[in-house]
């Protein structure tokens, strides 16, 4: 009995010392924020492994799931996100579900219209 949060998963992938983020295109209340890219879980699956086929997805780049990064986020009553460190391997992102994806150090992580759940990652990110 009793519903569980759904975990959303989101991949922090840093390379050459730049952290990967996309755009959101919707919902329109977040159309236009940034994001660390990821999504819902599937009932069952691995995060880590929800890490490596989302971005796959969304963005098209085979990266390898890691460690979480920062705390958990609620997003209203029903989700969770968590972060998890991403190892990319190959490909280079396409905006397929975003507006537009960007590579940015840790000097531009405050001043990035986050969407407000991935704000409260920023402290953790800048150790990546
Ligand atoms: N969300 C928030 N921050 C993120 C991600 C990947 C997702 N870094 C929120 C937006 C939606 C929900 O989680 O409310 C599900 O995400 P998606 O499946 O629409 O990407
Ligand atoms: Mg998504």
């Amino acid at each position: 009995m009793g519903e569980q949060r759904r975990e959303v998963v989101a991949g922090a992938v840093v390379r050459e010392g730049l952290l990967l983020v996309a755009r959101r295109a919707s919902p329109p209340e977040l159309a236009g924020l940034w994001e660390l890219p990821g999504g819902k879980a599937e009932p069952g699956e691995e995060p880590r492994a929800a890490v490596e086929r989302e971005l796959a997805e969304e963005l098209a780049i085979v990266v390898v799931g890691g460690e979480r990064v920062g705390p958990e986020v609620l997003i209203g009553e029903r989700m969770v996100l968590r972060a998890y460190a991403a190892e990319w391997v190959s490909g280079e992102p396409v905006a397929i579900e975003h507006l537009e994806v960007a590579w940015i150090g840790s000097d531009a992580l405050d001043d990035l219209p986050w969407v407000p759940s991935d704000r409260a990652l920023i402290a953790a990110l800048r150790e990546l």
